[in-house]
């Protein structure tokens, strides 16, 4: 059962058939991107920030709309966000951004998987590149490591990788759930894209209407675990070595399945440690192309023991390095996360983590204002 990393995708051999059916795992993206190590590719998807980047201030471009369609036959609901303009040449700071925008659940039941592809008005593919990160947030519910954050449940970046079903697992929701979507964007190409729309894939099953039947799906959540702690995600790089460790700790017993990472450019490596135990859980090594451009990240998945088992008050340290080699100080240049999904040996406590109404309203207030 179990598996992996959430975001990421994972492989590794041994893996590999389970990871085609872990989240994180696996998929590669549709894009036409390179056939990336499938193991590989997971790691991206996370970019998201969830409030991540604070400290920048984009233009908001105007017009971009989220839609869904739902298609009941085949138990997938299909998220589009755009259209949006995608000027050549053009970095993330001058680009004009879209506001954050909210999709409302509309079933009871649990999100098994997530497909991203990037397409223009005519369904002609766009490369994966120009998406700088999607972060999808629950703002009705709370992040269980940080509290003070929603639910993060679904993140990519240029890499696009499919977060692939786990059998048997997804990821609980409600029916007028609303989830906030944070999409930043940017064009590294020469070549402009027109009316550009990022659509996301979700396969779902239904929650019986007979609440005596055991649940189909058991629950997972998404577990994020940050360099910065439970602060905004993004930190600066000086010039060379950069060392940055934060904490959080776990209030509930119950296993990871697996992890992947998210870091930037100039990563070297991320750790994870169990402190309170005093025991290293993962190192994941950041794979660089020859300039130093982040290719991968990769996904371990703790399966053959049963899952890794966290009991509730375990300190967590996690630990990234980077090694920037542009002799300047890189502002915001840097993320250390690593990702995976948690199964908490008691749902009750874990599934509580609603928001009230009110609270959800102020709080997705806040993070606009953040934003
Ligand atoms: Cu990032």
């Amino acid at each position: 059962m179990r598996i992996s990393p959430q975001s990421l995708i994972p492989s590794f051999p041994m893996v590999v058939a389970l990871a085609l059916s872990l989240p994180f795992a696996a998929s590669a993206a549709p894009q036409d991107q390179p056939a990336a190590p499938a193991a590989h590719d997971m790691e991206h998807m996370q970019h998201n920030h969830g409030g991540f980047m604070q400290d920048m201030h984009h233009a908001v471009a105007k017009g971009i709309k989220i839609e869904q369609q739902v298609d009941p036959a085949s138990h997938t609901i299909t998220v589009r966000e755009g259209p949006m303009t995608l000027p050549a040449s053009t970095g993330h700071m001058k680009m004009p951004q879209p506001p954050d925008l909210f999709w409302t659940i509309p079933i009871d039941g649990w999100l098994l998987a997530y497909a991203p592809r990037l397409a223009d008005g005519r369904g002609n593919a766009v490369p994966g590149t120009v998406l700088h990160h999607t972060a999808f947030w629950n703002t009705n519910r709370a992040d269980f490591l940080c509290p003070n954050k929603e639910e993060h449940i679904f993140g990519a970046g240029s890499e696009m990788t499919n977060w692939a079903e786990i059998p048997g697992y997804g990821y609980r929701v409600q029916k007028g759930d609303k989830i906030r979507i944070e999409t930043m964007v940017h064009n590294p190409t020469d070549t402009a894209y027109d009316q550009v729309y990022l659509e996301v894939k979700i396969p779902y099953a239904e929650a019986s209407s007979d609440s005596a039947a055991a649940p189909a799906v058991k629950s997972v959540y998404p577990t994020w675990m940050d360099v910065q702690s439970c602060g905004n995600s993004g930190y600066d790089l000086k010039p060379g070595k950069n060392e940055n460790s934060g904490s959080v700790t776990v209030k509930y017993d119950g296993i990871l399945l697996g992890v992947g990472g998210h870091m930037h450019d100039y990563a070297k490596q991320i750790t994870l440690e169990d402190a309170t135990r005093k025991e290293k859980v993962v190192t994941l090594d950041a794979k660089l192309d020859e300039k130093g451009q982040l290719i991968s990240i990769p996904v371990v998945t703790f399966f053959d023991r049963g899952g890794y088992k966290f009991a509730a008050g375990d300190h967590l340290k996690i630990t990234a390095t980077y090694d920037n080699p542009t002799s300047k100080p890189l502002p915001s240049g840097a993320m250390g996360i690593v990702v995976g999904y948690f199964v908490p040996a008691n749902d009750t406590a874990m599934a509580a983590l609603r928001r009230k109404p009110k609270s959800a309203a102020k709080q997705i207030a806040a993070a606009t204002h953040d934003e």
